[in-house]
This record gives structure tokens, C-alpha cells and sequence, in this order.
């Protein structure tokens, strides 16, 4: 029997332009979507708006930019095979290296034949009549299909400021998640960067050693710990090679998605004598991990004191590496608990406001207010600039998936079914939206965890389901809306007994003017998160309608 043959057709009518499923995006999550749906004999068609495979690898190709999960773990699990063969140079990839990584997979796995690039969904609606989905495209295309499984990834919807005059700038403007491929010289120049996170806090070392002078403009300081980064010996990618079934299944059932003792954390810091604190903080600022603080203390993240005591460690430990005590004291985070906004890593970004061409200006203190044709002006000063670089986020987990007009049963609109905030159940499936699966989506540990790794799982589930459907002839899973209901409400609880929620950060979607504010990641670990899955897959899919 081929392959083709193993999974029953339900859904749209046959033919030109009808497939199994469609998947959305061609990064991460779709490329490995495609090769397991495969496997099930599914007719599938990735459709990718950009030029080429691997979504925030593919776009984000600003200087430094790189993993912040070791490569030998931010890496597909699913085929031995690959894992053995690849060949990670750095203990954290950067971009250019990770994109090799996911073109290579691309190509041996045959994935490119089914995938179609340069083409912009528009469009998905369901089609209750024909039970499947209508797949619009920029060009006016519409194709169907039984599933439509949304891999448009969580941080792909950029955030531009709005800032007043930015059109009529007359030098260069540059966004860090739509760099220019054959990259940016700027040498001699005047450059101004606008925000810190993770993107900014990556670029601004590599900006700063071409840059006449660079000015940093900073809203909010961020918590970032050095990566200590380094090449990988060779002996070291061997013996993690020998091991990776173990650490691969250790990583599965950790919190974070990364092979951890389960074991650990263990105790209050409060509990703890200060110096044992300081040890084991110390440990943690050397592992040179985003992780290393969640191994130390159980309350990190639910006791505001037990928070204080690591905030004030890297705190101290961010000011000793500053030389002029007015700009440690502005790159000092105060505005958040530690960790409630997402850590960085970062290779020399403190040690680079110790250079004399580098200048930080604190946005609160004196807001941002126009741009010149040849300045950025706030309430304080004027700021002469050649190059702005806007590292200034995105609309992140929804914003990809409202920015498309996805209508389920009865033509409701999933900007009408999430215009409180997103609800979903397992953060997989939407009420009233009949087989349509999303990936890493609001209310499963998506961003909180190793996203290689939760991306996996949920392909796993959803082939599992697709699979599972098939061999019983049904046509549908849709979440019940109780079922949705409780695990939004699930989710909410989980959040709300953290500090997490305390934060204006992108988790919330405070970044966003008018957006809701709702905690959107699943907090509770991926082990938990996982059995969960498994135990409503186990039982019949629990919570769902099967039609
Ligand atoms: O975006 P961000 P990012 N005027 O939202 C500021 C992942 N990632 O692209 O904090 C002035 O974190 C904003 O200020 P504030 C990672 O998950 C991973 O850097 O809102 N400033 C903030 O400083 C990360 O968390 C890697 O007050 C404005 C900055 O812009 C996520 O992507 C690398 C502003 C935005 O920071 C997002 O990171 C890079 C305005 N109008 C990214 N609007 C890895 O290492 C916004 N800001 C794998």
C-alpha cells in the first residue's frame, strides 16, 4: 500500500488545487509539519510568503543574530539521522548558520516540491458545506483543503513604532526582523538603534564596532545575561551526539524544553542563607544559559522577595559592568521582576556602552517626540542621525493569525471569536473552527519553552489526530467550547498565581496599543503541558466534537 493510500480522504472535493492539509509558513514549525504529514500519506502544500524556507531564520538576519537555546538542542529531534549528521560550529548558532541548517532539512527531505513560496495567504475560511477550508492567496488564487494547520510562527508580525516623521527621514531606516540580505555597512555612520530586547541587545555589539557613533534608545532596561558563546569542539559535539536519545528525552519532559535533572529547582531563596544565594546565583550568571536561574530556587517566579534576591544579583552584577555609574544606573532594570519579561543573552552588549562612540538615551526620563529628515528629537535633545534601526518587537503570538482573514462555522471572524484576548483549548484548536490546528499557539508553552521542541510535539499531536480522524471516515475535530472555556481559564489561574502577568511585556501583549492584555503562553512547563495532550488524545479526544 503507498503511502497515499494509508490516510481516508474526508472533507472538499478532489482535484486541482485540493489537498489534505494546507499548512501556513515554511519556518520551523511548517517544514517539519510537512514531512510528518507526509509520512501519513497526506496530500499536503506549505504555502510561504517570503522567498525561501525558515521563517524568523529567514527574515531576522540582523548582525548578531542568533539562537539563545544551545544549537545542539534549538535542532530537530524527530530524525536521528539528521541529528547525527549536522555539524553545529558554535555553542549558539548564529542566523546564517541555523538558515543553512533548515535548507539542508529542507532539501533532505524532499520538502521543497511541496512547498510554494513567494505566496501570501490572505484567506482561510471554512467551508461547512464541503466540511474543509478555502485558502485564499495574495493573487487571487483559492485552494482547499480538509485541514489547514497554521504555522505562522509566534514572533513573525513585526511592531513599528509609529513614531512621528519616521517617512520623511532622509537617511536609511532598517528593521531587525526584515534585515536587508546582503546586509548593512555602517561604516562611518551615525546610527541610532531604538529599543533593547533580545534583538537589539544582539545587534548593538556588532553595530557599535562599525558605527561613527551609535546612540541607544532605551524605554525599558532588560535583564540580560552574558551567553558565553563559543565554538563547539568537536569532542564535545561527539559525546552530546552519543547521548542524544537520552538528553532528547530528558529535553521532552523538562519545564523548558531543554535536557534539565528533573530534579531541580529545589527550595525557597528565601529559605536560603546569603551566601548560598550568591553561590548558586553565581553558578547560574556563569552557565552562560536562559535557563540557569530557573534551576536555582523553586519561588523565583511566584514570590515577589524570593524575586528580589536573584533581580538584585543581576542587578549588581549588570552595574559592575558598566564604568560611568549614570549609564549603569540607566541600563539598571527596575520596571519588572526578574524574568517576568523575557531574559536576553547577549555577547558584550553591557561592555559596549564602555566605548566612547556609544551613547544611551533613556526614553522615560526624556520621551521619544519626531523624526527630522536628519534627527531623532526628544523632549531633552536633538539627536543628529544616518541610519535608524528599529528593534522594536512584535505583535507576537496573534498577531500573525489576526493579520489573516480566518473565518470559521458561520462566518464568524477569529477577530470577533479573540476580541478579548486569545481563547483556545490545549492552545491547538479555536471553538467554532472545525479542523484547523495552530502551532505554538496562545495557551500552550510555545514561547516559553525551546521552541524546536514544542513545535514537534504539537506536529506529533496533530498528525496523531489527523491520523486518528481518518481511520475512523470522521470529518471533524472541533474544541467544544466548555472545553475551551476551562483550559483559557486554566491558563489564566496558572498565570495569575506567577508575577509574570506583572510585566508590560510582549507575553501580554502590552506592547501593542489596544491589544488585550492577557497572558498568552501556558506557564505551567512542557511536561505537564504534554501529558496533558496526550491524556485527551488517549481519551478519545476529550473536549473535542468528533464529527
Ligand atoms: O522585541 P522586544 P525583540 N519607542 O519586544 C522597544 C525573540 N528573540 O525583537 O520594553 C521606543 O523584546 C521596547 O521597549 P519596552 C525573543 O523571544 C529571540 O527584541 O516596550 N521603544 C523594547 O525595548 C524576544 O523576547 C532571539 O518599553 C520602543 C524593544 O523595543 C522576542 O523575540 C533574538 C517602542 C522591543 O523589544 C522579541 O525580541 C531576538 C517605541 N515606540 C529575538 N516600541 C534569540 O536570541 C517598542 N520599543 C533567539
Amino acid at each position: 500500500m503507498s503511502g497515499e493510500d494509508r490516510l481516508n480522504r474526508p472533507g472538499p472535493a478532489r482535484g486541482a488545487g485540493a489537498y489534505d492539509v494546507i499548512v501556513v509558513g515554511a519556518g520551523l514549525a511548517g517544514l517539519y509539519a510537512l514531512h510528518r504529514l507526509r509520512g501519513l500519506g497526506a496530500r499536503t502544500l506549505v504555502l510561504e510568503a517570503a522567498d525561501g524556507v525558515g521563517g524568523t531564520w529567514y527574515w531576522n538576519r540582523y548582525p548578531g543574530a542568533r539562537c539563545d537555546v544551545e544549537s545542539v538542542f534549538y535542532s530537530y529531534s524527530f530524525s536521528p539521522e539528521l541529528q547525527q549528521e549536522w555539524q553545529w560550529t558554535e555553542r549558539y548558532a548564529g542566523q546564517p548558520e541555523i538558515l543553512r541548517y533548515l535548507e539542508h532539512v529542507a532539501d533532505r527531505f524532499d520538502l521543497r516540491r511541496d512547498i510554494r513560496l513567494n505566496t501570501r495567504v490572505t484567506a482561510a475560511h471554512y467551508d461547512e458545506a464541503a466540511g474543509g477550508w478555502r485558502i485564499r492567496t495574495h493573487d487571487g488564487t483559492t485552494l482547499t483543503a480538509s485541514y489547514c494547520v497554521m504555522a505562522t510562527g509566534c514572533l513573525s508580525r513585526s511592531q513599528s513604532p509609529g513614531l512621528e516623521g519616521l517617512d520623511d527621514f532622509g537617511g536609511s531606516v532598517h528593521r531587525t526582523a526584515r534585515w536587508p540580505h546582503e546586509g548593512v555597512d555602517f561604516s562611518g555612520r551615525r546610527v541610532a538603534v531604538i529599543g533593547t530586547g533580545s534583538s537589539a541587545i544582539q545587534a548593538i555589539p556588532l553595530i557599535a564596532d562599525q558605527a561613527a557613533r551609535l546612540t541607544v534608545f532605551q524605554r525599558t532596561p532588560n535583564f540580560s545575561l552574558p551567553a558565553r558563546n563559543r565554538p563547539l569542539d568537536p569532542a564535545e559535539l561527539t559525546r552530546v551526539k552519543k547521548r542524544y536519545p537520552h538528553l532528547r528525552e530528558l529535553a521532552r519532559n523538562s519545564a523548558f524544553g531543554v535536557p534539565q535533572a528533573p530534579d531541580t529547582p529545589s527550595g525557597s531563596a528565601l529559605a536560603a542563607s546569603p551566601e548560598e544565594r550568591a553561590a548558586r546565583y553565581g553558578a547560574a550568571w556563569d552557565a552562560g544559559s536562559l535557563f540557569g536561574f530557573s534551576d536555582t530556587y523553586s519561588d523565583l517566579i511566584t514570590d515577589e522577595s524570593a524575586n528580589e534576591t536573584a533581580g538584585d544579583y543581576v542587578r549588581a552584577r549588570i552595574r559592575e559592568a558598566i564604568r560611568d555609574p549614570a549609564t549603569a544606573d540607566r541600563l539598571t532594570p527596575r520596571h519588572h521582576p526578574f524574568g517576568t519579561k523575557r531574559l536576553c543573552l547577549d555577547s558584550g552588549y553591557y561592555d559596549t556602552f564602555n566605548r566612547s562612540h556609544v551613547a544611551l538615551v533613556d526614553l522615560r526620563s526624556s520621551p521619544l517626540v519626531r523624526v527630522t529628515r536628519n534627527s531623532i528629537v526628544t523632549t531633552a535633545d536633538e539627536h543628529r542621525v544616518d541610519s535608524i534601526v528599529l528593534a522594536t518587537g512584535f505583535d507576537a503570538m496573534t498577531g500573525a493569525l489576526l493579520a489573516l482573514d480566518i473565518r470559521g462555522r458561520a462566518g464568524r471572524t477569529l477577530r470577533a471569536a479573540w476580541a478579548n484576548g486569545p481563547r483556545t483549548y490545549l492552545g491547538l484548536a479555536v471553538a467554532g473552527f472545525p479542523n484547523l490546528f495552530l502551532i505554538t499557539g496562545p495557551g500552550s508553552p510555545s514561547v516559553l519553552s525551546n521552541m524546536i521542541v514544542s513545535i514537534e510535539q504539537h506536529v506529533d499531536w496533530i498528525a496523531d489526530a489527523i491520523q486518528w480522524l481518518s481511520r475512523r471516515a470522521a470529518v471533524s475535530l472541533e474544541a467544544a467550547d466548555e472545553a475551551e472555556t476551562a483550559w483559557t481559564a486554566h491558563v489564566d489561574a496558572l498565570s495569575a498565581a506567577t508575577l509574570l502577568p506583572r510585566a508590560a511585556s510582549w507575553w501580554t501583549g502590552a506592547n501593542v496599543a489596544g491589544k488585550p492584555r492577557v497572558f498568552m503562553p501556558y506557564p505551567g512547563g512542557l511536561k505537564s503541558y504534554r501529558d496533558t495532550c496526550d491524556a485527551v488524545a488517549d481519551d478519545g479526544y476529550r473536549g473535542f466534537i468528533v464529527t
